[in-house]
């Protein structure tokens, strides 16, 4: 019997996990219906010192896409069954511009916005006292290194915006009339569009984040289906109503 064990940051503001790519991965378990135990852990002993992880019986292994293949290996599962080329090709294009422009955007409105970056600094490390701050600090350096390399953070503010309010109309339209990304059915692209939108619904977050999808009444009502699906221990605090 295969043993599945997720490493995770752990849940935070009322959902699962505040990582879109944990959450992408938690919502693979959960729509293949694989058995697993969430653990929160350290970040830095997980391979590639990223999360999520996971340990499958006796290999652990990083990488919410890799961890996904490996998981539909080994318990026979393929959420994209039947789906054409075409499909597939357009639901990797969605997946690669959410994962690698829109999550930077989050990134920078929760880690480098006053008032969201105090409140995760109060979240995720105010237990650990004058070390916390420390610790803070050097994680805001990082991501401004890597937010200035990758380019997010070479956009006024009014830029930024456009490409945020860019982005949530993308999943919108993409969404269209359909009730998943994938269809009828929810498809492998939904453990990243949920993942995505449950954490731009986050209403602890001010500011640009929240403001576009939340008004967005296709994403909230879709927010809310994959909650009732997926997660539904967690529909007292990620039912959403919009704005
Ligand atoms: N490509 C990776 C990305 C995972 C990722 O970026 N995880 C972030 C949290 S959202 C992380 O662990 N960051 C910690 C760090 O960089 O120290 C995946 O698909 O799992």
């Amino acid at each position: 019997m295969s043993k599945v064990t997720l490493y995770k940051f752990g849940n935070a503001y009322g959902i699962p996990d505040p990582s879109s790519f944990v959450l992408k991965l938690e919502t693979f378990l959960r729509l293949a219906k694989i058995d697993y135990e969430a653990v929160a852990g350290d970040v830095r002993k997980s391979p590639k010192a990223k999360f999520p992880s996971i340990k499958l019986n006796d290999q652990f292994i990083g990488d919410s896409e890799i961890c996904i293949a490996a998981l539909g290996k080994e318990f026979g599962v393929n959420l994209n069954e039947g789906l054409s080329a075409k499909t597939l090709a357009d639901h990797r294009a969605l997946r690669l511009a959410l994962e690698n422009h829109t999550y930077f955007l989050m990134i920078y409105y929760r880690w480098l916005t006053p008032n969201n970056a105090a409140l995760m600094r109060e979240t995720f490390f105010s237990s650990l006292g004058v070390m916390g701050r420390v610790i803070f600090a050097m994680v805001q350096k990082g991501y401004k290194r890597t937010l200035y390399g990758q380019g997010i953070l070479r956009y006024t503010e009014a830029e930024k915006e456009e490409l945020i309010a860019g982005d949530v109309k993308m999943l919108s339209d993409s969404l269209g009339d359909a009730p998943f990304f994938g269809g009828e059915s929810p498809r492998e692209i939904d453990c990243t569009t949920f993942g995505i939108i449950a954490n731009l619904l986050l209403p602890e977050m001010e500011g640009q984040l929240a403001r576009y999808a939340s008004a967005d009444e296709r994403l909230v009502a879709y927010n809310n289906r994959m909650t009732e699906l997926t997660f539904p221990d967690y529909k007292d605090t990620m039912i959403r109503n919009g704005s």
